[in-house]
């Protein structure tokens, strides 16, 4: 069998995404998501100027070798633009060869390890009153993990808080939007929440909180600090991660877990982080970090080091990223959380799929692959809307890390 074509769509049922098909001599086909947010149209060009021409004829059973032949034959390593194209190529060849075996992709990594994968929601309000308001629908629902976002008084908007509620999309405009930051309003103001959450809702659900790299590592240490008495699963996204060691000031403070990953895209970004013991749970998610051959690599070195999973699950990546992490969440040893935010009905209808929620857990679907597609007649239908990611900056006008 050898992979006779390969097409990449590009397609906004209320957000942007890449899909790339892959298509054998023999009819079987294969989907992998190739989104990044903001940047959509760099990675579409990365497939189909460079990548698609290369997979013609390839034997699509060859999954390790495909991926070592676009990560080393780039010459030019690591990043999300590269990543994310490879990571397309490696998801689509999961499906392919789940096809061929007959049997859901979960059963070729390894079969199954738990019933179903605990995902999170993300409540979010303007106030503290909305957003409990928020939590109770998450607890309605039957989600056991929620994720708390609220407004900060004084700070007109805040990055991770919108009107849409199950489906929230950050990317709100062609040229980014800029929202105003103050710390310390901000460290002032989260402890505040949390209390308000554990009074009304109790211990037993679990509890999270983004902060979407915006502070330095002593006034993370801060926050995880005033955080400890309401018990969080983990705060996110703490500070910028470049410096992986800036960690280790976080860690020497507070007990409150730290999760972080969301926009890496290779082992390297989290090696020391997670050799070092630095953080609990390593959010890195398919599409961002080359499929799921090398998300994989990932989560087998953090299960070395006591350190769990808890995969970014955002409404910019697809059904395509959300169908093969489930893959993935529910065959590993050492999964934490999923995040999980929905979809709306236009991206459902785009991308049909058979996994589902029920009773806080996500299931993988059980047909052979991924158990995912693209309908590329409706995908048509929606043509790119160029949308970034907002910029923050500080009080006196200076910018902010993201
Ligand atoms: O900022 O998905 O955990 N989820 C998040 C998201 C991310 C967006 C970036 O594309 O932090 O809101
Ligand atoms: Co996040």
């Amino acid at each position: 069998m050898r992979i006779a074509e390969a097409r990449v769509i590009v397609t906004c049922p209320d957000r942007n995404f890449v899909t790339l098909k892959i298509i054998t001599d023999e009819g079987v086909t294969g989907v992998g998501d190739a989104t990044l947010n903001g940047r959509e149209l760099a990675v579409a060009s990365y497939l189909t100027d460079h990548v698609v021409p290369q997979l013609i004829g390839r034997d699509p059973t060859r999954i390790e070798d495909t991926w070592q032949y676009l990560y080393k034959g780039a010459y030019w390593r690591r990043g999300p633009v590269t990543m994310s194209a490879i990571a397309a190529v490696d998801t689509a060849l999961w499906d392919i060869l789940g096809k061929i075996a007959g049997l859901p992709v979960y059963r070729l990594i390894g079969g199954r390890s738990r019933e179903g994968v605990t995902v999170y929601g993300h409540a979010n309000g303007d106030t503290v009153e909305d957003a409990l308001v928020e939590v109770a629908r998450y607890v309605d629902l039957g989600y056991r993990a929620i994720r708390v976002q609220t407004g900060v008084p004084g700070m007109a908007s805040t990055y991770g808080v919108s009107k849409d509620k199950l489906f929230y999309e950050p990317a709100d405009a062609a040229i980014p939007t800029e929202n105003v930051w103050s710390t310390s309003r901000y460290l002032n103001h989260v402890p505040t929440v949390f209390k308000r959450v554990r009074d009304e809702f109790g211990p037993d659900v679990k509890l999270l909180h983004d902060v979407h790299h915006r502070l330095t590592p002593i006034e993370a240490a801060r926050l995880g600090r005033s955080l400890e008495p309401y018990d969080l699963t983990w705060i996110e996204d703490p500070v910028p991660a470049e410096l992986q060691e800036g960690f280790r000031l976080i860690r020497q403070h507070t007990t409150t877990p730290i999760a972080v990953g969301e926009v890496f895209n290779t082992v390297w970004d989290c090696e020391q982080l997670i050799r070092e013991q630095l953080i609990d749970y390593i959010r890195a998610t398919v599409v961002h970090a080359g499929g799921i051959t090398h998300l994989r690599r990932i989560f087998d070195l953090a299960a070395l080091h006591h350190v769990r999973s808890g995969s970014h699950g955002a409404t910019d990546l697809s059904p395509v990223c959300m169908a093969a992490a489930l893959h993935v969440d529910v065959a590993i040893p050492n999964f934490g959380l999923q995040e999980y935010m929905r979809h709306t009905s236009a991206t459902d209808q785009v991308f049909p799929h058979g996994y589902h929620f029920e009773g806080g857990y996500l299931h993988p679907s059980e047909t052979p692959g991924l158990g995912v597609d693209i309908d590329e007649e409706l995908a048509a239908q929606y043509p790119y809307r160029p949308a970034s990611l907002p910029v923050n900056r500080l009080e006196d006008g200076t910018m902010h890390s993201w």
